[in-house]
């Protein structure tokens, strides 16, 4: 057979969400324009109180949370000593940022994959009993499938998606509200009421130090979860989840939210993450385990692209900080992408 010439095979991917997107380039300036938004205004306005879990915690009170507004914040969930252990193991790999892009301010230090450089981060906060069911409730995948005269019933357990400390010090800009699921281009879509069986992720997030809305507590947008994939948070829906030392605050992947500025002039906002997805979000096989390094170095980079040793746009499958493993693999290649896919102003 002949072989067609190379062409850019993206152009081919259906898209349920740009059909509604006007762009433009004038010169330098991109922007984006939603030509049909959804007619949609509601906006949640909860309390702390709202928003905190009564004693005695349960998993069936946090997920009722989630359900209405997409967070939830838990008093005291883990105890001093091992919110001091998870510091004492991961504070010493604080180094200096090597990513350029503008997702992190420049004034966040991170750690990144926590849970393999602190076992209390992995035993202690990844497995604690309660983040398991929520994750279980939200991303847990059981069904049952024909397989020959056999009728086969499976669960993917949740895994972890991502595990950092971020600290974010004195000058820092507001993280752009973002969804966390982006990661897994989940579309979501307007509902009246949580549904169950399209969460892609769910995080929780545990404070170092009082968090405050001055030193960069995370802000999210309450009841986003349940908005349209296109309707476009304003700064004032959000709500700042301010924390003292070994509170937590649960939230689903598919809510707005961010980091936000620290207006302090002394003060860091010091927090782990632990972000966990659906089970099933991997390849079937797994060939990292088995392959030294030299193979995959001997491949072309069209053949690391599709073995899955790339990013995936905009954010899945990168290594250490934000890096894209290709070049990790390949130095020598300028395959020049800290590229997250490609940014337009959007204009309302
Ligand atoms: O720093 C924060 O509070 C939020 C961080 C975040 O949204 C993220 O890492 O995806
Ligand atoms: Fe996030």
């Amino acid at each position: 057979m002949t072989v067609p010439p190379p062409q850019d095979l993206s152009e081919l991917a259906p898209s349920v969400t740009l059909s509604n997107v006007e762009f433009s380039v004038k010169g330098d300036v991109k922007t984006a324009r939603i030509k049909n938004p959804i007619k949609d205004e509601k906006s949640l306005k909860p309390t702390v109180a709202d928003l905190t879990i009564s004693e005695p915690v349960t998993a069936d009170k946090i997920a009722e949370k989630l359900e209405i507004y997409g967070g939830a914040i838990v008093k005291n969930f883990l105890a001093d000593e091992i919110v001091d252990r998870m510091w004492d193991e991961i504070s010493p790999h604080f180094t200096k940022r090597v990513w350029n892009g503008d997702f992190f301010p420049q004034e966040t230090q991170r750690v990144t994959a926590t849970v393999c450089k602190s076992k209390t981060v992995a035993e202690d906060f990844m497995c604690h009993p309660m983040f398991r069911e929520i994750c279980a409730r939200f991303i847990g995948k059981k069904n049952s499938f024909i397989m020959g005269d056999e009728l086969v019933t499976a669960y993917s357990e949740p895994q972890h998606n991502a595990s950092s400390m971020l600290s974010i010090g004195p000058g820092a800009k507001d993280q752009p509200l973002h969804r966390d699921d982006i990661t897994h281009h989940n579309i979501c879509q307007y509902r009246e009421k949580y549904e169950y069986g399209h969460e892609t992720a769910v995080a929780c997030a545990v404070a170092h130090n009082t968090t405050t809305k001055a030193n960069g507590a995370t802000r999210f947008v309450p009841g986003s979860h349940l908005w349209d994939h296109q309707r476009v948070p304003k700064p004032e829906e959000a709500f700042y989840a301010e924390m003292e030392k070994g509170d937590a605050f649960f939230m689903l992947a598919s809510c707005f939210h961010g980091g936000s500025a620290n207006t302090t002039t002394d003060e860091w906002r010091n927090m782990s993450f632990i972000f966990m997805t659906q089970g099933l979000l991997r390849p079937e096989i797994n060939i990292f385990l088995e392959t030294p390094l030299e193979y995959f170095q001997s491949l072309s980079v069209q053949a690391l692209k599709s073995i899955g040793l790339a990013v995936s746009q905009p954010f899945c499958g990168w290594y250490r900080d934000l890096e894209d493993p290709l070049k990790v693999v390949k130095p020598e290649q300028d395959n020049s992408s800290d590229d997250m896919g490609k940014g337009f102003q959007l204009v309302l």
